[in-house]
């Protein structure tokens, strides 16, 4: 019981989090508006559009408690791809910790990059929200970083550099709002695509089936969790019905505790000659669940989306 109402404090308090966060956007997005020409012309070749703000770093903040706050990136209902161009001055002693949320209901893309020789990154999430690295809490890492985020997880960068001595660097923090995609290989549930806990909307692309056998991919698996009880929405929709595709949706999850998602909670059926479309409402206790879209007939175009109230 102790760990449960720890559990629910750190979610609270990750909800005020992401409304601090969000505000913060919305504000420095509108003071970039107005500050942006100075920006631009004392930023980095790379800045060459309105959708850049320039970030300074301020130390210290050389671990994830002490990481300069970027705040959101995208704006709610944003369309159009965002840069934070961090700017600070890092060596192999000195690394530099920042903190940034999407910030956009739907998924999105991450793309961390820099044209300074010797500077890599590491993205993190505070999974546990105890302000330190843990074991299974980092995302990527490496000289450059493409990564799929949704608006409501906070993630840490730590950007470090090779140099013995302090030099000066630029890196580009880009966040690009969209859907996200299926990853195969996920015919099985134990490849099940992980879109972690799910509070605002999610949504995702992808192809079940095949044109001439539904064994070529025969189910797409996605699993996802709650923390608390939830009200879970789910649709699904064929994107270019051919009048022959058609998939079912299953919601299921594991009973017996040997990582099977044995139970079916739910299902929807596709129905002959109607184009599938799958909606599941369910209240879900906390836990972790399975979705199962599997193919019928043909090849299916879907659009999946997710979210709990
Ligand atoms: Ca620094
Ligand atoms: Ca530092
Ligand atoms: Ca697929
Ligand atoms: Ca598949």
């Amino acid at each position: 019981m102790q760990r449960l109402s720890l559990k629910d404090t750190a979610l609270v308090e990750s909800h005020r989090t992401e409304a601090r966060l969000n505000a913060l956007t919305d504000t420095a997005n509108r003071l970039t508006a107005s500050a942006l020409p100075v920006a631009r012309s004392a930023s980095t070749a790379s800045i060459g559009t309105q959708n850049v703000r320039v970030f300074q770093e301020r130390e210290s903040n050389n671990t994830i408690a002490t990481a300069n706050n970027i705040g959101g990136i995208l704006f709610t209902g944003d369309r159009q791809t965002r840069t934070v161009a961090i700017q600070g001055n890092a060596s192999r002693f000195n690394q530099d910790f920042f903190r940034f949320l999407p910030g956009n209901q739907a998924t999105s893309a991450i793309e961390l990059k820099t044209s300074t020789p010797g500077i890599s990154f590491s993205v993190y999430k505070d999974a546990n929200f105890n302000r330190q690295v843990d074991a299974g809490e980092l995302v990527a890492s490496g000289s450059s970083i493409n990564l799929e985020a949704v608006r409501d997880q906070e993630l840490y960068v730590a950007v470090r550099s090779s140099s013995l001595t302090a030099r000066n660097y630029s890196v580009d923090l880009i966040a690009k709002p969209g859907v996200g995609n299926e990853s195969e290989p996920n015919n099985l549930s134990s490849q099940a695509k992980d879109v972690g806990n799910i509070l605002a909307r999610r949504s995702y692309q992808g192809v079940i089936g095949g044109r001439t056998s539904i064994t070529q991919d025969p189910n797409d698996w996605f699993k996802f969790n709650v923390t608390s009880t939830r009200q879970v929405s789910i649709s699904f929709s064929d994107r270019n019905f051919d009048n022959t595709s058609r998939a079912d949706l299953f919601l299921r999850r594991d009973t017996t505790g040997d990582g099977f998602p044995n139970q079916i909670i739910a299902s929807s059926r596709s129905v002959p000659g109607r184009p599938s479309s799958h909606n599941i409402q369910q209240t879900l206790a906390a836990g972790t669940y399975f979705i199962q879209a599997s193919a019928f007939q043909g090849q299916v175009n879907y659009n999946l989306s997710f979210s709990a109230n």
